[in-house]
């Protein structure tokens, strides 16, 4: 009996210091201790024992039950100390890893065109004005002095949303908004979307131009030349030839297009200036009398220039873009080189 009582013990605290989960050790004190377990099971046999052997076998199994619950006791500290470092470990979580890459989007070139011209002129002194993209008849034409049979309103492919209601040909209805408003001194521009029904390589039906104007009393053709020049040289580079041509538009008198050197050739001919050594860059002049009369300023006291460009063209001519449409396809193998 004594044997048996040893062999038990010693046998349950071999299992339970080999037992290397908790879920295993408690398997083995249900095994050693619960209902079913030898030990309960001998003592449940002590009355077929003479009596005088009783209390010592008795005792014995009480020390093995001790010593199998200590036993339990100090493995499950041990376990739980290395299942909790399991754990610890597993939920590791290493910050100092690369992150997943975030694909970084960029401005669209004709953005960041518009953006370069209009920080040049905000430099300059001018603001920013805008107006609507739907326009009437009279803030598109007849108050820019392009009256109505005149057969300069033909320059201007017109889409026509009804009789009077159209989609503006030219920022300019904004310059005759804001003189409407304001009184001179004014120093203007006005980005924005315009639409002429017309389509090719080169021409968009909706495309972008940057107008502006200048008025204050004696404001001179000196003024726009010197203007003008400082902004094409900021745009296109300091050394930059230009060069100013007459030409004629129904709103300005004198008019003028202002030419750059050739972005390619610099000057010598090549396919993209036609061989003349120049590009056409923006149109220009002094304001018509007549547009200001429409505005209900007095022509004799004031005077301002004029000038309009097309984004688009800019945008193509410095990035050797050779069709209007890769501007707006939004291909990203395209977008993606800006
Ligand atoms: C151009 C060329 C020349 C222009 C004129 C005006 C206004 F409203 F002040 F009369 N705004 N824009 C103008 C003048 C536009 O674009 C080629």
């Amino acid at each position: 009996m004594e044997e048996k009582v040893r062999q038990i013990r010693e046998q349950a605290i071999k299992v339970i210091h080999e037992s290397q989960s908790l879920a295993s050790l408690d398997e083995a004190r249900i095994r050693y201790l619960g209902k079913k377990s030898a030990l309960l099971e001998l003592l449940k046999s002590l009355g077929t024992l003479p009596s005088e052997e009783r209390p010592k076998i008795g005792s014995l199994v009480n020390e093995a039950k001790e010593a199998i619950e200590q036993a339990l006791r100090s493995r499950k500290i041990v376990l739980m100390g290395i299942e909790q470092k399991q754990r610890i470990a597993a939920e590791k979580i290493d910050v100092t890893l690369p992150g997943k890459g975030i694909r970084r989007g960029s401005s669209h070139p004709l953005t960041q065109v518009m953006a370069e011209a209009k920080d040049i002129f905000l430099r300059l002194g001018f603001e920013i004005a805008e107006g609507p993209e739907i326009e009437t008849e009279y803030y598109n034409f007849d108050g820019l002095n392009i009256l109505p049979h005149h057969p300069s309103r033909d320059m201007w492919s017109t889409f026509f949303i009804k009789d009077d209601v159209l989609l503006r040909t030219h920022t300019s209805p904004v310059q005759i908004r804001v003189m409407e408003k304001h009184k001179p001194p004014l120093a203007i521009i006005a980005p924005g979307r315009v639409y002429r029904c017309d389509s090719d390589a080169t021409h968009s039906p909706v495309f972008h131009q940057l107008e502006g104007f200048l008025v204050d009393n004696k404001v001179t053709f000196g003024d726009l030349k010197g203007v003008l020049t400082d902004f094409l040289r900021q745009m296109f580079g300091q050394e930059k030839p230009v060069r100013f041509r007459p030409s004629y538009f129904p709103f300005t008198e004198p008019s003028a297009e202002v030419d750059v050197a050739c972005v390619l050739c610099n000057g010598k001919g090549c396919r993209l200036c036609k061989e003349t050594g120049w590009l056409e860059i923006l149109g220009s002049g002094m304001i018509d009398p007549n547009v200001f009369k429409a505005v209900g300023y007095d022509a004799e006291k004031v005077s301002g220039f004029a000038f309009g460009m097309g984004i688009d063209r800019i945008a193509m001519l410095k990035y050797g873009i050779d069709n209007i449409r890769l501007l707006y396809e939004n291909d990203l193998r395209f977008l993606e080189q800006f």
